[in-house]
């Protein structure tokens, strides 16, 4: 009897804990509320032995006696700018992988009567949340948003905030042991204080109808699953003042019949104003409409057929070798790919922060958003699939009023096998849960060059799944020509649209040598690498977009010769320190013609 009272006890416990640790229900548009940045200097103490938890460093105690002391302490030590990663903001921080606290004071004025939410646009790669000693929430995923509600615990004046970040690699994270990138740790995007009302606008999604033009699809959620509340939404550019009513679960929908509107392309990314009110909640927002869809081999954006001119980029500044994290840098990463010649980006490999998600909307680039789920994931563990299950909803959640996001990709260069198709199947399906209008496509590296067929050819029945096939392929670098490139024919995916995901190969700015030679690590390589790949381009009958790999030079460990500066990836057709090399002319080049529709 006593057992059972005891096992009665732990399992009341537990749940309580699960429930307050469960990340909640992302407020969508955060930035288009109330809201107060709690950005700035906050104190940090590097924790590597991982001692501050038994310390508990959150309760930021200070002596009150002459008995007692305490081994660590926020002020007077280190300091760190949220948001931004760590290691880029310190020399010996540089590779550290391993627990950072973070710690400051807040006063939330704003509390009365309002409801207030702490959200945290990412923190790499898993956090723990602490308020006034108490932990409040934790996440994992160094990409995505979490927020949790503190209107019952934060004070008016005074309250103390702790952040435990820890960055360590581990074999059931997403992404995983080793990767191509350097995966900065910190607070690495905006920290908000959001205050609604009680009852308040949880969610949106307008768009146009994927394929009509005249009729934009509406739904708005309530905070309160109560019928009968009135919303409006409005768009007065064309007209639109409608009020819905919502149903039992407190969600409103309508479909809108619309007169001449300009749908949203990469040429004229048009957006309109559109506001929703309910009875004392209003948010405001900025969103294009435009149809997408796919039809035979072809990808079709406002009823016409598209080729897509991509380029990717990390979410990192080379020059100061850190994090991008705010609107000025989404404007620098994005205006070298609007000279380019782009219309698209690959947001490789993860989501990447609001500010380039939103710019690159009003820049007119269609975007391709992705979870790092990149290689050596482990398929077969049933956590790490429901926690990049999370992943993906939290990226879908964020951006999906966004009308430049075509594609959700739900993995890159994954191998054959049951467990990888579940998994990507259960990818594919929380996105659809979300939202069942964007393209879905995943990136393989499994084409190869069949000598009996004397074609390149792919086997993987997984692409049945997807309205895009997307190949990374490195003819001329990871993998010789089997023939030359204008007799490389290429069978793949026949019925669908293809996209060439990836390919290139590594050059440092400034060196020239032998065009035949990888080991030259010169421009001359890359630049005859790039004009091969272009030529092969020609052979590949359902070929529908490119995106070389990459724009932007990028750190990363997984490579280390001296030639490249350390860890570095010279892959990129501009250089860390913003040069742009000879294949970035031909690329330009390429688009332009393109462009042009030849
Ligand atoms: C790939 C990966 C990308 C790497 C690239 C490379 O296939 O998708 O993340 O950075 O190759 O440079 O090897």
């Amino acid at each position: 009897m006593k057992r059972r009272k005891l096992l009665l006890i732990c399992l009341l416990i537990a749940s309580a804990l699960g429930s307050k640790m469960q990340a909640q229900e992302l407020l969508s548009n955060v930035y288009g509320r109330d809201f107060q940045l709690l950005n700035g200097k906050w104190g940090a103490i590097v924790d590597l032995y991982d001692q501050g938890r038994k310390m508990q460093v959150y309760k930021n105690r200070k002596p009150q006696d002459n008995k007692q002391f305490y081994e660590y302490s926020f002020d007077g030590g280190l300091t760190l700018n949220v948001p931004s990663d760590f290691n880029s903001q310190m020399p010996e921080l540089k590779f550290y992988e391993g627990t950072v606290w973070y710690g400051r004071h807040f006063d939330a004025p704003q509390a009365n009567g309002k409801r207030l939410f702490l959200y945290f646009g990412a923190v790499s790669y898993r956090s723990r949340v602490y308020l006034n000693g108490e932990e409040i929430t934790s996440h994992e995923g160094g990409f995505t948003p979490f927020q949790v509600e503190i209107t019952d615990i934060v004070k008016e004046k005074d309250n103390f905030l702790t952040v435990e970040v820890n960055n360590t690699r581990t074999t059931d994270a997403i992404p995983a042991m080793s990767f191509d990138w350097w995966n900065y740790g910190g607070i690495t995007r905006d920290v908000m204080l959001v205050s609604v009302p009680q009852t308040y606008i949880k969610d949106h999604f307008i768009q146009l109808d994927k394929t009509q033009s005249n009729l934009i699809r509406a739904k708005v959620s309530m905070s309160e699953a109560k019928p009968g509340m009135s919303v409006q939404l409005s768009i007065p550019e064309l007209g639109i003042q409608q009020t819905l009513t919502t149903d039992a679960n407190g969600t409103a929908q309508a479909t809108i019949k619309v007169k001449k509107l300009q749908r949203w392309s990469p040429d004229a990314p048009k957006l309109y104003d559109v506001t929703i009110t309910s009875n004392n909640d209003r948010i405001t927002e900025k969103i294009g409409f435009r149809n997408l869809y796919v039809k035979g081999e072809d990808i079709y954006l406002n009823d016409q057929p598209i080729f897509l001119r991509s380029v990717s980029f990390h979410e990192e500044i080379p020059q100061r070798r850190g994090r991008a994290f705010s609107e000025a840098d989404a404007t620098m990463l994005l205006s070298e790919a609007k000279d380019l010649g782009a219309n698209m980006i690959r947001l490789a490999h993860y989501p990447q922060n609001e500010y380039t998600v939103r710019l690159a909307e009003k820049m007119g680039f269609l975007l391709w958003e992705e979870i790092p789920i990149w290689q050596g994931i482990d398929f077969k563990n049933d956590a790490t699939r429901e926690k990049a299950g999370r992943m993906i909803k939290e990226m879908v959640m964020r951006d999906k009023n966004r009308c430049s996001v075509a594609f959700w990709g739900i993995a890159n260069e994954t191998a054959t096998s049951a467990p990888r198709n579940e998994f990507l199947k259960h990818m594919k399906q929380c996105c659809l849960d979300i939202d069942s209008t964007r393209l879905i496509t995943a990136a393989f590296d499994l084409v190869r060059f069949n000598r009996e067929s004397q074609n390149f050819e792919m086997n993987d029945s997984i692409i049945s799944i997807l309205d895009m096939v997307a190949i990374n392929k490195y003819m001329g670098w990871y993998h010789d020509w089997p023939l030359t490139p204008d007799k490389a024919i290429w069978n793949v995916a026949p019925g669908k649209p293809l996209f060439i995901s990836e390919f290139g190969g590594e050059a440092l700015y400034g060196k020239h040598g032998d065009a035949e030679v990888k080991s030259s690590w010169s421009e001359d390589y890359q630049a005859q690498l790039y004009l091969d790949n272009l030529e092969m381009f020609k052979h590949i009958p359902n070929l529908r977009g490119t995106s070389p790999w990459i724009l932007f030079d990028f750190r990363s460990p997984f490579r280390f010769h001296p030639y490249q500066g350390g860890e570095w990836n010279r892959k990129g057709l501009v250089s860390d320190q913003g040069q742009r090399k000879k294949a970035w002319y031909i690329m330009r080049d390429y688009y332009n013609e393109k462009k042009a529709g030849k």
